[in-house]
């Protein structure tokens, strides 16, 4: 399926060359939440749920994650989504003065079988 048969230069019937190209699916990018010792535990909960529209409950467990262990995924979107994600963290971060931090890692996108 993921070979697309494409017929190229039918010359007069005589000529007909054949390639094909292999599909692949678009990379996609894991935001991933990292600890700190300064931000408010309310404030993470409260981001979460403003710019990724996490409930409560999974803002919550994600939030608990990171502040054990290190990072947390928050989720997998394209790079626009993610790299605007990102940036309303940032900014509301350095809005409120906190050290809050996400980053993103990028997940290839494989071959279409
Ligand atoms: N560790 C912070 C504190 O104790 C809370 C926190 C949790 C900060 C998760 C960032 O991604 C984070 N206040």
């Amino acid at each position: 399926m993921a070979d697309e048969k494409i017929k190229t230069g039918d010359l007069e019937g005589e000529l007909l060359t054949e390639e094909r190209v292999q599909l692949k699916r678009p990379d996609m990018y894991r935001i991933v939440l990292l600890n700190d010792d300064y931000t408010p535990r309310e404030f993470v909960v409260w981001v979460l749920v403003k710019v990724f529209y996490k409930s409560m409950e999974e803002a919550t467990r994600i939030m608990l994650e990171a502040h054990t262990k290190g990072k947390s995924t928050v989720g997998v979107y394209t790079y626009d989504v993610a790299k605007t994600k990102v940036m309303q963290v940032e900014k509301l971060a350095e809005q409120y003065e906190h050290p809050l931090k996400c980053i993103m890692e990028v997940e290839e996108g494989g071959e279409v079988e």
